[in-house]
């Protein structure tokens, strides 16, 4: 039999404040080896976690290192991820492949919350989700990232995603799925570089703990499905859009013209996207990353506060 536990090693920090229902907040490894280059990838990546602590919470960045279920990665396997350059991207589908074969993965938002749901940490900061690709009616490419958040009660804060996405059709896509969608202090559906969107956001709260309250009777009433907390750049780091919008609609072009495809789509753009905004967009990136595992912090403490063990009959 597959002994789960075996399998897994969460640092003595995490372990403890999971025990003692402290505030933890996953993090995800796709944006270290994949989303951003070195050494700025490191950087943030510590970055993140010194903000969560800031807020009296406790940062879990999760990886798969020799096949080991990593809960809380140390100094030395955070820069294994972001130095070499051969780390897989797993998601769902690519999980027991890499523990069998004792690689290392890099894992996306779908796998990073399938690893957070299995260590008991609810809620988990990112930049932005995967979702249903411009084009999707014919190459069928939706992320398993929305099919991840129909089925995992875990709570994601993301800068909504980027318009290398189509964001109308990862809306419907959500709504189909059941999956809440609440706009943080806003009424749009942000698009991860810029506040706007052009799409509304279904559901809008104004603080934290109306957040975590929402979470709380969700769960508690047996819908277990993710929650989508879309958090808008700080007006002083979105882009104009003359400027991204250009550069994706190019990205989006190359990807065509190359035949790129697959898992390989949304690395291929992100990286198209900041080397055509001269890493422009990698500053963005960070600021709105930083803005995102903050509120998550924020979420989680008030979570802790109003007390998890359960709705209640
Ligand atoms: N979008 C971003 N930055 C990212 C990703 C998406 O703006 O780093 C990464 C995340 O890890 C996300 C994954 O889960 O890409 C989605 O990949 P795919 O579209 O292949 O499901
Ligand atoms: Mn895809």
């Amino acid at each position: 039999m597959f002994n789960l536990k075996s399998h897994i090693d969460i640092s003595f920090e995490v372990a403890g404040a999971i025990s003692s229902r402290m505030p933890v907040v996953a993090l995800e490894s796709t944006i270290i080896a994949h989303g951003m280059p070195y050494p700025e990838n490191v950087e943030t990546a510590r970055s993140l976690e010194a903000i969560i602590r800031e807020e009296g919470a406790v940062p879990a960045t999760l990886a798969v290192i020799n096949g080991r279920i990593k809960i809380g990665l140390s100094a030395d396997e955070l820069e294994i991820l972001a130095t070499d350059g051969n780390i897989a991207k797993a998601s769902r589908r690519d999980l027991a492949y890499y523990i069998s074969q004792k690689k290392h993965a890099a894992t996306t938002v779908a796998a990073t919350m399938i690893l957070a749901h299995i260590g008991g940490i609810q809620f988990f900061a990112t930049g932005g989700i995967g979702g249903v690709h411009r084009g999707a009616s014919e190459t069928f490419d939706v992320s398993a990232d929305l099919t991840e958040l129909a089925r995992t009660p875990v709570a994601v804060v993301s800068a909504g995603a980027k318009a290398i996405l189509d964001l109308g059709l990862t809306l419907e896509y959500l709504e189909t799925q059941g999956v809440p969608v609440i706009g943080y202090g806003t009424d749009e559906f942000p698009a991860f570089f810029s506040r706007e969107s052009g799409f509304d956001v279904p559901l809008r709260l104004d603080t934290a703990g109306e957040i975590a309250d929402l979470a709380k009777t969700h769960w508690g009433m047996g819908l277990n499905s993710g929650l989508l907390i879309a958090n808008p750049i700080p007006a002083a780091d979105s882009m104009p859009k003359e400027i991204i919008m250009p550069a994706i609609e190019q990205a989006l072009a190359e990807a065509a013209q190359q035949g790129i495809s697959g898992k390989a789509t949304t690395p291929f753009l992100l990286s198209r996207v900041k080397a055509l905004t001269e890493g422009e967009s990698l500053v963005s990136n960070i600021a709105l990353v930083k803005n995102n595992v903050r509120l998550a912090a924020q979420i989680a403490h008030s979570w802790s506060q109003i007390g998890n063990s359960g709705w209640g009959m």
